[in-house]
């Protein structure tokens, strides 16, 4: 059995030791990833496709993102109790989850992706290597991951709540660490590295201002989209800054402010307080109490669940506050799960559906909006009921949803009909989460 496989099925064995008693631990790791591996060329279809949400996961080593994402995405990637298991940026598939319109009718869709009711919307999953404080100067694995932070619309910061890894993210004993120091160090970290980022441009900046036609706004929204800034981001940003419009008079206070405002409009972030099944008494409270937005979480209790599930011996479904055993599993095995429902009663779920939810619906402020062909029967030209959801900024209208479904559909848009309702509705119609939209287009 190679090391990875190994790796992988170590938390189920923990959770159900006599899964050791299956013919081959390999059959396990196998039974686990039938459904998870897909190749580079149909993850980038499914993102271009959908343009969609890509969420990043970061942190200190070891604070347990791989096993988050692995949960999270079912892939297969290292997960190791050392720093710096994860080397390259692992991308996936994860979703949030939503209650499915078909609810509201007879019929249930006959999607993967809505079971039962609890639809499933896909987002873009980053596992992104750890992170440890100076990694703006290159310390660790360096920079180049924070460039990477540079894709995501959000981040998902892992922090240790068990405070069992020090903060360079090596182990350490079980509350030995205190995981509130670990809070802000991504923030001040991404600022300091989009500050030099900044800085460096700024002998650029300062030679275009010798052209008579010189707008410090357009050759700051230049460079900053560079950094994965939309203009409507750089606005807000430049509206909230007060700063000399002669480049030679910044000095590095506004090259640093400007920097942590861009940060704070381009990449909100939650704590997500993991290991929250092994964190001494008042360390979840006391991360609450440190950041705006905290999930506690058990990224391994999540994977045990996820692959029990794939495995037949629980009936769970991501996000579920409750799950049930099988009849078939032993006393241990059964012992482990008990461990887990306790986690997960206490904290309503093991938190990487809420964090990724939290994220979704909360932070990013999206709606899920359901366009079909039949405005009676919700399905499309091929019977199938409700077959795609999409995530949309609060606010987003019918024109908007067209042309998310295709640039052609947008294009020769005429007008849409709210299929729950049975009526048209104007062009500029507020979307609302759950709304079944059928679009009439010339394409
Ligand atoms: N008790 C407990 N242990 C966890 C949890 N999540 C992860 N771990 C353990 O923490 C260790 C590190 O997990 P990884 O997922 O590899 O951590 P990482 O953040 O990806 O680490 P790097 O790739 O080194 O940055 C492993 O031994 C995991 O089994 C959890 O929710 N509870
Ligand atoms: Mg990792």
């Amino acid at each position: 059995m190679t090391d990875s496989a190994r790796k992988r099925i170590e938390p189920l064995v923990r959770h159900f030791p006599l899964l050791l008693a299956f013919p081959s631990l390999e059959d396990i790791a196998g039974v686990c990833n039938v459904r998870t591996r897909r190749t580079e060329s149909e993850f980038a279809r499914e993102i271009a496709i959908s343009g969609m949400l890509s969420l990043a996961l970061a942190g200190k080593p070891n604070a347990g993102k791989s096993t988050f994402y692995t949960a999270a995405t079912m892939a297969e990637v290292d997960i190791g109790n050392y720093p710096f298991t994860t080397i390259d940026p692992n991308r996936g598939i994860s979703y949030a989850r939503t209650e499915c319109p078909c609810t509201d009718r007879d019929r249930r869709c006959d999607s993967d992706n809505c079971r039962s009711g609890k639809r499933y919307v896909p987002v873009e999953l980053y596992d992104v290597a750890g992170l440890v404080p100076g990694a703006h100067e290159g310390r660790g694995l360096g920079n180049q991951f924070l460039d990477e932070l540079t894709n995501a619309d959000a981040i998902l910061h892992v922090v240790d709540a068990s405070g069992g890894t020090n903060e360079e993210g090596e182990p350490v004993d079980v509350g030995e660490h205190d995981p509130v120091e670990d809070v802000d160090f991504i923030e001040r970290e991404m600022d300091q590295w989009l500050a030099s980022i900044i800085s460096r441009n700024w002998e650029d900046i300062e030679r275009q201002s010798r052209a008579p036609d010189f707008d410090i706004d357009d050759a700051l929204a230049e460079m900053l989209t560079g950094v994965g800034a939309t203009e409507a981001d750089i606005a807000l940003v430049l509206r909230e800054l007060s700063y000399p419009e002669d480049p030679r008079q910044w000095d590095d206070g506004n090259r640093t402010e400007l920097a942590s405002l861009l940060r704070e409009q381009t990449k909100p972030m939650i704590t997500v307080a993991n290991k929250a099944d092994i964190a001494p008494e008042g360390n979840v409270e006391r991360l609450r109490e440190a950041s705006d937005i905290v999930v506690p979480a058990t990224a391994e209790g999540e994977l045990a669940l996820r692959r029990g599930s794939e495995a037949g011996l629980v009936e769970y479904d991501p996000g579920d506050e409750e799950f049930s055993i099988d009849d078939g599993v032993s006393d241990d095995q059964r012992a482990g799960l008990e461990q887990i429902q306790t986690v997960i009663s206490e904290y309503g779920g093991t938190g990487v559906q809420k964090a990724i939810n939290t994220v979704v619906y909360d932070v990013l402020d999206r709606i899920t909006a359901y366009p079909v062909e039949n405005e009676t029967h919700w399905t499309d030209g091929q019977d199938r009921m409700l077959p795609d959801a999409f995530l949309l900024p609060q606010g987003s209208d019918p024109t908007d949803l067209a042309y998310t479904v295709h640039s052609d559909i947008g294009e020769g848009y005429l007008h849409a009909v709210d299929a729950r309702a049975g009526r048209r509705i104007s062009d500029s119609h507020e979307l609302a989460e759950g709304d079944v939209i059928k679009i009439v287009s010339t394409n």
